[in-house]
Formats: structure tokens, sequence, C-alpha cells
């Protein structure tokens, strides 16, 4: 799908949003910037450089694929995803004897998608009588406490009704950034004096958002402990106290990682789940200088749900996570920016 159809495809999505959520109309903007122009810096730098080179109408060889196997490295996807799109665009040049650029860049484009698909699981919130509860971790400025804000307004607008808990409580700066939010966006905001124990915080907020019959019960945490250690031990003590109220709590445990720190934001993946076993995440920044690349590593490396990504820092820039938008606004399938 190119940019055309893209731009109409949004368009048309917006306003069956608008219909369907009649009452909250008044809150859908229709005049925010389209995906593909917040993604325009991380797309310019995608394929500036990926897919510049393939304009020149080149004969397919070897010599071209190795080119963008380097462009693919450079761009953070990583090896093990530039590994499988490399092998699968060497198997159908043999096969499809793919004739010129414009069907190298359509073959990437499909094996990029190929490899986002299966992480392409947005997060699902069912009916129930207790509250749903979504952990947020991550390290300190990936954008934690941004998403959440972001998350509990369009939650609120999908009808639900949405109570968060100030479990960074290791920065003043942090508690405050919350309850901000919660008072500008009528969200109820549980919190205590800076230095208390995050996992009590968070417990009393699930206690508290039980006995008002909230929906969605979101917790922030800190990013950063004295030691590494420290932190996991902390998170797997706030997953610890939550059983108590509620067996199946947290319902989500969902890692913010910044789009543009590359390779680190794998890493971080790698490590937060091995303590905490997550169930989503969260990729920030992707308005911003990132290369975009580390969605594609993240995905692959993973196999995480990505159930949101960040594209800016107002409320309306958290977008569900789709594979096929998603690479279709970062390689600009038509050349038109
Ligand atoms: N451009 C951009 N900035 C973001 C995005 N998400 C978060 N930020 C900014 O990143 C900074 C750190 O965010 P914050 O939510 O405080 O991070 P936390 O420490 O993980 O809670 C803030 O200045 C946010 O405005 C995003 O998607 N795009
Ligand atoms: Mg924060």
């Amino acid at each position: 799908m190119g940019i055309f159809s893209f731009l109409k495809r949004q368009k048309a999505d917006r306003q069956a949003n608008a219909q369907d959520q009649a009452e909250g109309a008044d809150q859908v903007k229709v005049d925010e910037p389209e995906l593909d122009h917040k993604l325009q810096k991380t797309r310019s730098r995608f394929t500036e450089n990926l897919l510049g080179f393939l304009r020149g109408k080149k004969p397919v060889d070897d010599d071209l694929l190795e080119e963008l196997e380097a462009q693919l490295i450079m761009a953070d996807v990583g090896v093990a995803a530039t590994g499988r799109v490399i092998d699968a665009l060497q198997a159908r040049a043999k096969r499809d004897k793919l004739q010129d650029s414009d069907a190298v860049r359509e073959a990437l484009r499909e094996e990029l998608i190929n490899i986002l698909q299966p992480v392409e699981q947005p997060l699902e919130i069912p009916d129930s009588d207790s509250p749903f509860v979504i952990l947020v971790v991550g390290v300190n400025g990936a954008g934690k406490t941004t998403t959440i804000g972001k998350l509990a307004k369009q939650l609120q607008d999908g009808g639900k009704s949405v109570m968060l808990a100030a479990g960074d409580t290791f920065r003043a700066a942090a508690i405050e950034q919350l309850q901000t939010w919660g008072e500008r966006n009528d969200v109820p905001v549980i919190a205590q004096d800076i230095g208390s124990d995050s996992a009590s915080v968070i417990f009393d907020a699930l206690q508290s958002a039980k006995a008002r019959g909230i929906d969605v019960l979101i917790a922030d945490t800190a990013g950063r402990l004295h030691t590494q250690s420290g932190l996991m031990d902390e998170l797997r003590k706030v997953k610890r106290v939550l059983t108590k109220i509620d067996d199946n709590a947290p319902h989500e445990t969902m890692i913010v990682l910044d789009g543009g720190t590359g390779q680190n934001a794998l890493s971080q993946a790698e490590q937060f789940n091995e303590a905490m076993a997550l169930d989503g995440l969260v990729i920030t920044k992707l308005d911003g200088t990132a290369k975009g690349g580390v969605v594609f590593a993240v995905a692959e490396k993973t196999g995480l749900p990505i159930r949101f990504i960040g594209v800016g820092e107002k409320v309306a820039d958290l977008e569900v996570f789709e594979a096929t938008r998603f690479v279709d606004a970062l390689i600009d399938n038509e050349g038109e920016a």
C-alpha cells in the first residue's frame, strides 16, 4: 500500500472511530498529523541510506544484497533480523528473478512485514469485575510516565475507568509528573511520599481500584535503583504482592523502550524479560532521530507483542502497533515524502 492509500485508510479509520465513540467524539482529534508524517525523521534515516542506493536500477546481484545487508545493520535492524531478510531475498532472487530495484524494494517490504506480523498483537482488555492491571517497567527516560498518560487518556476515551499508581517513588518529580497528568485529565492517581515502598503504593492502589470498581489500573515504576539486581528484585516484589489481591495481576507487564537507543533497547527488553516475564512492549520516540530498525531487532529477537508505538510527546501520539502500516510509513513505498 502506498502513501496515498495509506493516508486515505487512516482518514477512513478515524472517521469510523469517531462514529464508534459518538459521545466522546469531541475528543477525537481530526487534524492530528498522520503516522507517516510523524515518522518522517525516522523514515528518512531508515530509507535515505537503506533504499537510496536501490534507486539506480542496478542489477540484483550479490553485491547489491551485501550492500543492503550493511545498510540494514546500520539502521539498527540487528544481525538476526537482517540475516533473515537477506536470506529470504536471496531465495527470492533465485526463484522470482528480482529484475530491478523496484522488485527488490517490494520484496524487502514484504520480508520486513513478515518479521513484524507475528508481534502485531494489540493489548486487549477483557470485561471483568476486577481491575485489569498494567505494570509498566523500563529504564529511566524511556517514556514510561508519558506513555502511561497517553494510554490512560485513550482508555478513558474508549469508555474505561482508569486509575494510576505512582510506583516510581524514588524521585519526587516522577510522582508529581504523574499527579499533574492525572489532575489535567481527571484520572485518579494513588501516590505516597517519596522514598515509600513502591510495592505497597501499587498494592494500595489495586485495593482502592477494586473497591471503586475501576476497569484499568496502570502502575508506574522506577527505572533505576542502586543496582540493576535491586531494581529487578523490587519489580518482582511488586508482582508478588499484587497476586495477594488478584491471582492474575498484573495482567500485563509492559516494558517501555526508547526507540532511539538502538541495541540498548534490545538488551533491555531481553534483561527485563528474563527477570520479569514481560507480556508486551511499547517502543517510543519513533518520531525523533530513531532509526526505526530497532523495532525489527526487538521483534525478531524477543517475539514479544508490540502493543503500541510512541510517535511524539502529545497525548494523541500513541499508536496501536500495526505491522503493515508501520513498514509502509517507514519505507514510503511510492517515494513520496
Ligand atoms: N519525541 C518523543 N518524546 C517522548 C516520547 N515518549 C516520551 N517522550 C519524552 O521522553 C522524556 C522522558 O519521558 P518520561 O515519560 O518521563 O520517561 P520515564 O523516565 O520512563 O518515565 C520526556 O521528555 C517525554 O516527553 C515519544 O514518543 N516521542
Ligand atoms: Mg517516569
